[in-house]
């Protein structure tokens, strides 16, 4: 890879093939969810219990995406976005989770996959951001090693119709979340709160990673999952919180990547979860394990972790739990006074040079990609449209830690923006903000916000400005 000297004393470059994208997810944005044959999946089932959604928000609606996603392939191309990542609607695609393969499903992403080769614009899906279908969960969800299999079938049905025209494949995004929030501290769908069911969701997530990413590679696709990593910090050296940190760091981080990129989980982690069984089979972390042509890493914030009693727990949810899951018991969250997000998620960039350079110097080599980055701010429509200078200054000052990263000897070959589109911000409804474009729920008009005129002039200049947010 190679910057481009001519501009090299008037901004910092990235390499001139370096993948500039915004991402998405099905259900924060594509509504249409009784519509052409979908089926339901545990984000309706959840949304629609009273009491576990701000406001009693849907992705019913969402922003529409499935009925504008033309209008929306267009504003990519005038931000001039050279890919996007998204995701697929298992139960879109096969409503039941396993038989019967829904054609119009299917169809759709044909057609959003076409726009987007037209416009000049990689699609990059992922396979799963958490939308599993009922069916499957009424079976026993991800706890189920049979999920793992039905989601390795769903893959191949995916690949099959669109993988001629698609390089670069998600498997599944953000497992931890999925797993933890979901079967642990209840907080995301399906709103179960077991820690046995959760590890073993977590394991079965990536079983399901590992055979479906053989499958896409056997078939001459690139795979890769994408993880979200903290920068974790003892909040002292005081031995309670250093092994606090430890923990934290364990599952969050290096559960996931020990597996994706050693084939085997960390020792103390496995240790920090002695009651439980993982459901772990012999092969099952050579499959984990197996070769990927990049891992994707989301990033928002560093954790600043005690093992003292009293302090809050990582916000996650509206709903949090104080210790919600497991390994996480007599576990609090320290801020530190940085600048906050509307998530209240402290702002701190070096983390993601942190994570970056750790996850290129501790393991196997593999191609990275920031695959989430972003953050919601209280946005406002004036006059002048919506002007977002704080996430402007957000992104900036990330994309200069991945400049740094890079400068380091990462091998990290894209970005992309979280998100696209204000969206369905999971339990938190619609009062989150992350997009660059701002959408009017009530009117689903599109406005972008000052950040994405400013991120499309730094994918045009291939290089952020050398001063902040230039
Ligand atoms: O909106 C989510 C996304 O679905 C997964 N990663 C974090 C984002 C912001 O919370």
């Amino acid at each position: 890879m190679t910057t481009q000297p001519s501009q090299a004393e008037t901004r910092l470059g990235f390499p001139t093939d370096f993948v500039w994208g915004a991402a998405t997810a099905a259900y924060q944005i594509e509504g249409a969810v009784a519509v052409d044959g979908r089926g339901p999946s545990i984000w309706d089932t959840f949304a629609h219990t009273p009491g576990v959604v701000l406001g009693g928000d849907t992705g019913d609606v969402a922003v529409d995406h499935y009925h504008r996603f033309g209008e929306d392939v267009a504003l990519m191309s005038s931000l001039g976005l050279s890919a996007y990542r998204f995701s697929i609607s298992w139960p879109r695609v096969q409503p039941g989770g396993s038989g019967a393969v829904n054609a119009k499903g299917l169809d759709f992403y044909r057609r959003l996959v076409d726009a987007l080769l037209t416009a000049g614009i990689e699609p990059w899906p992922t396979l799963y951001h958490w939308d599993l279908p009922q069916e499957l969960e009424d079976k026993g969800g991800w706890p189920a090693r049979d999920t793992a299999y039905r989601f390795a079938e769903y893959a191949a049905i995916v690949h099959e119709a669109i993988g001629d025209r698609v390089a670069h494949w998600t498997t599944v995004n953000e497992p931890w979340c999925a797993a933890f929030l979901g079967y642990a501290s209840g907080d995301h769908a399906p709103g179960r709160r077991d820690p046995e069911s959760s590890v073993r969701a977590a394991h079965h997530l990536l079983l399901g990673h590992g055979m479906a990413a053989a499958a896409l590679r056997g078939a001459g696709a690139q795979a890769g999952a994408a993880v979200n990593l903290y920068a974790v910090t003892p909040a002292s050296e005081a031995p309670e919180d250093v092994d606090a940190a430890r923990r934290i760091d364990g599952l969050q981080n290096r559960f996931f990547l020990d597996a994706l990129l050693r084939g085997r989980y960390p020792e103390d982690v496995l240790a920090d979860l002695e009651p439980y069984d993982l459901g772990v089979r012999d092969g099952d972390l050579e499959i984990i394990g197996g070769p990927i042509d990049m891992l994707g890493v989301n990033y928002y914030n560093r954790f600043i972790v005690t093992g003292k009693e009293g302090a809050a727990p990582a916000i996650t949810s509206p709903f949090a739990q104080a210790s919600p899951w497991p390994g996480s018991e007599h576990v609090g969250f320290v801020q530190v006074g940085r600048p906050v997000t509307a998530m209240g998620w402290e702002i701190d960039e070096s983390g993601l040079t942190e994570v970056l350079t750790r996850v290129a110097a501790d393991y196997p080599p593999v191609p990275l990609y920031v695959t989430e980055n972003g953050a919601a701010f209280d946005d406002v429509v004036s006059a002048e449209g919506v002007e977002d200078p704080d996430r402007v200054a957000y992104l900036d000052a990330h994309l200069r830690a991945c400049h740094a990263a890079i400068g380091q000897g990462v091998p990290l070959r894209g970005y992309f923006a979280w998100s696209l589109l204000d969206n369905f911000e999971w339990g938190w409804g619609y009062a989150k903000r992350f997009g660059i474009v701002y959408v009017d729920f009530e009117t689903q008009a599109r406005i972008p916000k000052t950040s994405a005129r400013w991120y499309s002039s730094v994918i045009g200049r291939g290089g952020i400005g050398l001063s902040s947010a230039e």
